[in-house]
Parts: structure tokens; sequence; C-alpha cells
């Protein structure tokens, strides 16, 4: 290995590392208008706790304009969430920030909200850049973030006060502590199997999933190096998936077939479903159950 390949190899086996311990960067979005008012709100999209977005409240240039920039994520209750303007003082056009959360149901809500931030964070030059620290979810469901500027600050439905003060500017919006979503799938243990799939923790062989593409999820896109599957669903027990997509249940849509080390999938006698979990090549997390049987040990099975 030469000098320049060894430092590649490094690079790589520490971006591996710091991946592996959640150090990853920050997953980032931009701002698709329009986001206004409250229920066009844009929906943002967690794979992992922290999510940034680059949006403009209005234009950078010219006369100001009126807009305001919502933006809706799931979470669980007892996240707890930071939300943080970085760079709308020290941008392209400098605003004064002013943001709320709202809980969407029922009738938007408005939980917290803040103008200026109790301190200076590394992606604030001033504390006229908006934060809201530690704001712990009532509850789970869905929830609003209103990006606007003083003196337009948020009312409880969606609407602000001082309308016609209108501040325009670029942002970055950085929404941490949120548990990403976890879209559930459908799969199918053994398929072709009739009844529940028949699973013997002693053998030695391979079970086959399928997992069933649907109208929300394409099975095409699950990154196989990702897929984990057996009783609790955490098992590395990934042999290989099928290089192509095959149609299992004969709706049409292309599914793919992956298969699992039997014996590190770790089943055992009352088990009554497996779990397999992963992530899509996008990095949306996803799982799915499927039910099953054990069986005794048998010759050959
Ligand atoms: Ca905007
Ligand atoms: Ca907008
Ligand atoms: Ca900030
Ligand atoms: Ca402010």
């Amino acid at each position: 290995m030469n000098k320049l390949k060894l430092k590649r190899a490094l690079q790589i086996g520490i971006t591996g590392a710091l991946l592996a311990a959640g150090w990853a960067q920050a997953q980032t979005v931009s701002e698709v208008e329009v986001n206004h008012p409250i229920y066009q709100a844009q929906k943002l999209q967690f794979s992992t706790d922290s999510l940034t977005i680059e949006g403009v409240l209005g234009r950078v240039s010219g006369l100001a304009i009126d807009d305001l920039d919502f933006y809706a994520f799931h979470g669980q209750a007892g996240d707890v969430v930071t939300i943080d303007i970085d760079g709308a003082q020290g941008g392209l056009r400098s605003f004064d920030s002013y943001i709320g959360v709202y809980q969407a149901t029922p009738g938007f809500t408005l939980l917290r909200a803040n103008d200026d931030a109790a301190s200076i964070d590394p992606g604030s030059i001033s504390r006229l850049d908006s934060r809201i620290d530690n704001f712990r979810l009532p509850a789970t469901g869905n929830y609003v973030v209103l990006v606007s500027n003083y003196p337009r600050y948020p009312l409880s439905g969606g609407g602000v006060a001082n309308p016609g003060g209108v501040q325009n500017g670029d942002y970055k919006l950085v929404i941490s502590g949120v548990t990403p979503e976890i879209m559930q799938i459908n799969i199918d243990i053994k398929p072709g199997s009739t009844g529940l799939a028949p699973i013997n923790p002693r053998a030695k062989g391979k079970i086959p999933v399928a997992l069933l593409s649907s109208q929300n999820f394409n099975a095409l896109s699950a990154d196989p190096a990702s897929l984990t599957f057996g009783a609790s669903g955490n098992e590395g027990s990934l042999s290989h998936c099928g290089k192509s997509g095959e149609d299992v249940n004969g709706d049409g849509q292309l599914d793919l077939v992956c298969h699992f080390e039997n014996q590190d999938a770790n089943f055992e006698k009352g088990d009554l479903e497996g779990i397999l979990r992963g992530r899509t090549n996008t990095g949306t997390a996803f799982e799915g159950r499927g039910l099953l049987k054990i069986v005794p040990e048998k010759r050959g099975s």
C-alpha cells in the first residue's frame, strides 16, 4: 500500500469508526416552498436524531416579502428536543429570527416560542438567533416548527402577531433529539411455506425472509448491509440478499428476498415472531414483523 492509499484507508477507517460511534455529520435538507400556512408544513424525515434544514425566510435580496416557514416532524413522548437557528445573523442577509413549536393535534397548540437564545452557540454569532433548549415532547405524535422573525411572534393555531413586520434572510434550522420514526413494512418469513413459518432453532440452514414492497416502501431500496433479523430484530444474521427483486406475493411489485443464518437469529422455544430491521439507501429506518412457530428438531429440516 503506498502512502496515499494508506492515508485513504486510514481516513475511511476513521470515518467508519466515527459513523459507528454516532458522530456522523448531521443530515442536511433544503427548504422546499410552499411550506406555509401551518397545514402545508414541509415534512421532515429523521434518519438520525438530528436534522439541519437550510432555508430562506422570504428572499436574500430586494424588498422583503411576506413569508413564514413551517416544518413538521414526528417525535416520541419524552424526546428532549433542541430547536436551534444558526446563521440568521451574519448570513447572506441578516434577520432577527423568532421560532415556535406546535403540537399538531388538536388545532396546532403553541407549546414553546423563542426570540433570542439564552446563550451563543457554535453556529451563531449573536443571541438574536433563536434557540429552544431541551424541550421535552409531551406525547408521541406530530409537531410543527415555525421560523418567523421579530416582531412576528407565533400564536396558537399557526398565525403570527404583527403580521406586517416582515424581515427576510437565510438561516439554518437545526432540530436535534428526535427519535427517528421507524417505517413499518411487511415481511414474509419463509415465503412459500403454508401457515406459520416453521423455525427449528437448532437447524444449521438459512431462513429466507421476503421484504415486501408496498405503496410506501420499495424493497429494492433496502440497504442489505443494514439488515438485522431474529428474535429481537438486532441480530447480525444476514447471509445474503437476492441480486434482483422477485414478486413473492404476486401483487405486481418486486420484493426482496434475503437469507439469514438460522443459528445467528437466536430463536428459541416459545418465540412467536421474527423481527427484521434495516435502513433504505437514503437512510430511512424500517422494521417488519412476521409470525412463525418454533418446531422441534428434525433431521434435515
Ligand atoms: Ca421560506
Ligand atoms: Ca414559507
Ligand atoms: Ca444557534
Ligand atoms: Ca431573535
